[in-house]
């Protein structure tokens, strides 16, 4: 019957596969999906916040880094996924396909944790070079995929508990040098595994064993070289000091009009004619009156300027000077309280970021600004010239380039 399966079990052999190994790389991938789960709620929370949510606006850098762990981390989890299927991979194989309920819901959650994550993981990084190749909404999906791939991970450790905790209780016998291989152990946890993996599983005594750790140790040095590779090779996109490793990340620190990098254009938005006209004025309105500010009377109000990043949500980064008016100071001659939520209004014609709603500790903040100049230049066309919003602690998305209008709600 599993002829076959065993010939491909044999073919896919390597001594370096054991229940230890897959341990200790779930671990290394618990970890970093946990960090990318956590930093990517936030981040959906900023964008979508549901009634309870917080809005932390110190350090004005949080969202900076939150942003950058969760796409350092999501990059990290690729070479850690790969080698966590390489390491489970005949398991794949084995035969019968489903001997149990448990081991249906095992196999049933292992298909649909591999599957959601390489998706998740992958679209994600696709998502980072500004290529959107799909039909679907990344953000909801990403968002509801990462619920998927956290609940399929949950029942996978659920299930494998009990050869988890095998593991750590030989981890914490010393004595034995043999202890830390669990071969025999990965045997006897898979006693009904048929034979051919079972060989392939099981050490040929102490030198057997000995030498399959050493090959395990060197793997997993491999691995953790490739991770940080690629870690260290991208992260600089996000956090400044890494900046002159940034080998593969597709933004550069420093490069752009005014040394900041540029997301959207204004040819890209189609905004340009627009955002030029000479005759433009920011709209400011609260409970049915309004007033149009002209270019030089914004510039004639008292400027602030401050230290700011622009943290995109597809992970690069940049801190800068910005210098502008307070919007407190235009909501409060409004006759309105600087603790009101905003409707923010761009001039580009249509697209997700022509409308942004700004929650009243943003509005209220000192160091929110409808910024006129940055770096020490008049805005670029493409950084949102004539105006456009700064605000300490939020995503990317959510910075409005080429202002039209404020309502205060
Ligand atoms: N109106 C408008 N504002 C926008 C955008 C946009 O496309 N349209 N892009 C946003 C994104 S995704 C980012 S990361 C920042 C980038 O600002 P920058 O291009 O000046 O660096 O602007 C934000 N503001
Ligand atoms: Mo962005």
């Amino acid at each position: 019957m599993n002829r076959l399966t065993d010939a491909l079990a044999a073919k896919f052999a390597s001594p370096v596969r054991s229940t230890r190994l897959s341990v200790v790389l779930g671990r290394w991938l618990g970890l970093t999906f946990t960090v990318c789960f956590a930093t990517g709620l936030f981040s959906h929370g900023l964008q979508n916040p549901p009634g309870w949510m917080f809005f932390p606006t110190r350090p004005v850098w949080i969202y900076q880094l939150t942003q950058g762990v969760h796409i350092t981390s999501g990059i990290a989890s690729i070479p850690l996924l790969f080698a966590k299927l390489w390491s489970v991979y005949p398991e794949l194989l084995s035969w019968p396909p489903v001997r149990s309920v448990v081991h249906a819901v095992e196999r049933g959650s292992i298909a649909l944790f591999v599957s959601a994550s390489l998706l998740q993981v992958l679209t994600g990084l696709i998502n980072t070079y500004k290529w959107y190749p799909w039909p679907f909404p990344f953000r909801e999906t990403h968002y509801w995929l990462s619920w998927v791939v956290w609940g399929s991970l949950l029942l996978h450790i659920a299930v494998k508990l009990p050869l988890i905790a095998a593991n750590w209780r030989r981890a914490r016998e010393p004595a034995n040098p043999e202890s830390t291989t669990t071969v025999p152990a990965a045997a006897e946890l898979t006693a009904p595994d048929p034979g051919g993996q079972q060989q392939m599983r099981s050490g040929r005594g102490t030198a057997g064993a000995v030498s399959r750790r050493w090959s395990r140790r060197g793997f997993l040095a491999a691995v953790g070289v490739t991770t940080g590779t690629v870690v260290l090779g991208t992260a600089g996109q996000s956090f400044a000091w890494l900046s002159p490793v940034n080998f593969f990340a597709p933004r550069k620190m420093g490069t752009g009009p005014a040394s900041v990098p540029v997301n959207r254009t204004a040819a890209d938005a189609k905004v340009g004619p627009l955002a030029q006209n000479p005759g433009w004025t920011l709209k400011v309105s609260y409970r049915g009156k309004s007033r149009s500010l002209t270019l030089s009377e914004l510039a004639a109000l008292p400027q602030t300027e401050h230290q700011l990043p622009i943290a995109c949500v597809e992970g690069w980064s940049q801190s800068a000077r910005w210098r502008g008016v307070r919007i407190r100071d235009l909501v409060q001659a409004m006759g309105a309280v600087p603790e009101s939520d905003l409707l923010v209004t761009s001039l580009e014609p249509e697209g997700a970021y022509r409308l942004m709603t700004m929650p009243a500790v943003y509005t209220a903040d000192e160091k929110t600004l409808v910024a006129l100049e940055l770096n020490g230049e008049v805005l670029d066309l493409d950084h949102g010239y004539p105006a456009r919003i700064i605000a300490p602690g939020r995503p990317g998305v959510l910075q409005t380039k080429w202002l039209q209008s404020l309502e205060i709600l």
